[in-house]
Order: structure tokens, then C-alpha cells, then sequence
């Protein structure tokens, strides 16, 4: 039954690669969640138009017409009231949210990292990973809490570094398992929330 699928709200900033993948899970129809609405911070983005494609609500809520953190997180709880939200997928969105956000979704928002937490939180992480001579990173999918990049981990999906990898080269390695592992991230939420 529709009714008992899990309301997902996705929040993007670009490409929305990890958005797709989403839309393309939520399309089996034993998948527990569906996708209500997809929220950008930027107008014009990509994955804004992969919403549209799949009928799904997309709101921009543009961080530069506001002039505070705060009046930018309240235009986006109030983008989100029209909507019975369950959980918030953070999938490349790339503004920190204040605890001002975060304590009204306790437990509610998941993001999905580029490396395998807690190595490599921030940004380049492959350019780092290469640098450090790794034969191994991956992605995580983890709980969002005010302190960036940390929270409870919920899946995570190792790749391996090859000889002569170029940062573009992992990072697609990477972008792969992250398409496998957001997914199956937010079925073992719902279960956890059961
Ligand atoms: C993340 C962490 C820091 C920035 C951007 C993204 C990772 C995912 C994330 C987004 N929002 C979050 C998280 C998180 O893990 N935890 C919380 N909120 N609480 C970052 O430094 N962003 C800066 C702007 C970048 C830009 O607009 O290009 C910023 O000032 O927000
Ligand atoms: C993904 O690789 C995601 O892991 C990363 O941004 C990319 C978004 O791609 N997120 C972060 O780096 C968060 N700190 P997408 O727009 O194609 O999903």
C-alpha cells in the first residue's frame, strides 16, 4: 500500500546522480519509500529537471535571497509543511544545516559521504585518498547530527583503489556504489523506525 511508504523529501545542490538512483529504486513497487518532494538550495541545477522527469514536486529555495542561515532554513521548513515528510536524503547537498534545522528533523535526516567515514570527512576526498597511497576507500550513508560528516553510520560499500587511478576515475568508482548503497540505506532506516 502507497500510504504506508516511508515520505521522503531530497535535498540536492547539482547533478543529482544519487537523486536518480533514488527515483529509479522508489519506482519498484515493494520499495518502502516514495519520494515526495525534491528541494535545491541552487535554481537551475540538473537534478531539478531529473525531478521533474519523474513528476516529482521541485522547489528552489535559493540560499543567495536570504540574508541569514536561519531565515534560509526557516524558507525551507516552510517549503516542506505542504508535505508529510518522514526522513530527509541529503544527495549532494552541499550547505551546512544549523542545529536550528537539524533538532526539528531528530533522527530524520540522512547524507550520503564520498569516503569511508569517519576518514576523509570534507571535501577532495579522492584527491586525499590518493595522496595517502590507500588501497581502499568507499562511500557511507550516516545519520545527520549539526557536526558535519558525523552521526551513526547506516551502510557503507568499499571499492579499491587501481594502480594509476586519477581522482575523476575513483570518484566514479565510488559513484557507482553510492547509486547501490543510498538506496538500501533508507530500507534499513525504515526498518530501524518499525
Ligand atoms: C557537507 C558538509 C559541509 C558542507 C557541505 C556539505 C556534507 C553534507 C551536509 C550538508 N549539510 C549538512 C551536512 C552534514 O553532514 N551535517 C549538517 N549539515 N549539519 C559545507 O561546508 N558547505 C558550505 C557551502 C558550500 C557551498 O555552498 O558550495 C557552507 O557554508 O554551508
Ligand atoms: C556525491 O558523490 C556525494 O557523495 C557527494 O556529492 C556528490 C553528489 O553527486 N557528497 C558530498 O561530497 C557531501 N559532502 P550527485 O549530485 O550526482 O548525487
Amino acid at each position: 500500500m502507497d500510504d504506508k511508504k516511508l515520505n521522503l523529501a531530497v535535498f540536492i545542490s547539482g547533478r543529482g546522480s544519487n537523486l536518480q538512483s533514488l527515483i529509479d529504486a522508489c519506482r519498484d513497487e515493494g520499495y518502502p519509500a516514495k519520494i515526495s518532494v525534491v528541494l535545491s538550495n541552487k535554481p537551475d541545477v540538473p537534478g531539478l529537471q531529473k525531478a521533474s522527469d519523474a513528476n516529482i514536486p521541485a522547489i528552489t529555495v535559493h540560499h543567495k535571497d536570504h540574508n541569514t542561515r536561519e531565515d534560509f532554513e526557516n524558507a525551507m521548513l516552510a517549503a516542506l509543511k505542504d508535505y508529510e515528510i518522514d526522513l530527509i536524503c541529503l544527495a549532494g547537498f552541499m550547505r551546512i544545516l544549523t542545529p536550528h534545522f537539524v533538532n526539528q528533523w531528530p533522527g530524520q535526516i540522512i547524507n550520503i559521504h564520498p569516503s569511508l567515514l569517519p576518514d576523509y570527512k570534507g571535501t577532495n576526498t579522492h584527491e586525499r585518498v590518493l595522496a595517502d597511497g590507500k588501497t581502499e576507500t568507499g562511500c557511507t550513508v550516516h545519520y545527520v547530527v549539526p557536526d558535519v560528516d558525523s552521526g551513526a553510520i547506516i551502510v557503507q560499500k568499499r571499492v579499491p583503489v587501481l594502480e594509476g587511478d586519477t581522482p575523476d576515475a575513483l570518484a566514479a568508482r565510488v559513484l557507482e556504489q553510492e547509486h547501490i548503497a543510498y538506496p538500501e540505506a533508507i530500507a534499513l532506516a525504515v526498518k530501524e523506525k518499525a
